[in-house]
């Protein structure tokens, strides 16, 4: 089943200069680039994108973290993309993602862990939604 995949590549990443090599490795597995973006967050766009952690103590920090420079908005598609995208992708905390992941290979901390990508159909629905309107 094709499925497609709201990921943005964090201010992390665009000032470590790996958006190339990022969209590289999306591009090699054979996923599809059907929309993409460089722009700054709002914070508002940012509360709702992570309203689940609402409750965290370190949400304000993602909060400013991910306000704080350019991301990278991409919508990514190919067969079960939201399970492979999320392989790709790795564990929250870097130091816990598998070897050969995005977090591995280019973070060690979880509040600067260079990507998101939904976690699920629905939840890419209202990523997509939220961040292509
Ligand atoms: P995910 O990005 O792997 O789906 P979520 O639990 O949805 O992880 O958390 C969203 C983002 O919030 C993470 O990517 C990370 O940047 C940040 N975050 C999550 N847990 C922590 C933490 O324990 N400390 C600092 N930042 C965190
Ligand atoms: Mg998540």
């Amino acid at each position: 089943m094709l499925e497609q995949s709201l990921v943005i590549i964090k201010p992390d990443g665009v000032k470590k200069g790996i958006i190339g090599e990022i969209i590289t490795t999306f591009e090699k597995r054979g996923l599809t680039i059907k929309e993409m973006k460089m722009t700054t967050l709002e914070t508002d766009v940012v509360k709702e994108h992570y309203a689940h952690l609402s409750d965290k103590p370190f949400f304000q920090d993602v909060i400013d973290f991910m306000i704080s420079g350019p991301v990278v908005c991409l919508i990514l598609e190919g067969p079960s993309g939201i399970s492979v995208i999320r392989q790709m992708v790795g564990a929250t905390n870097p130091l816990e993602a598998a070897p050969g992941t995005i977090r591995a290979n280019f973070a060690f901390e979880s509040g600067s862990n260079v990507i998101h990508a939904s976690d699920s159909v629905e939840a890419a629905n209202d990523e997509i939604k939220r961040f292509f309107a």
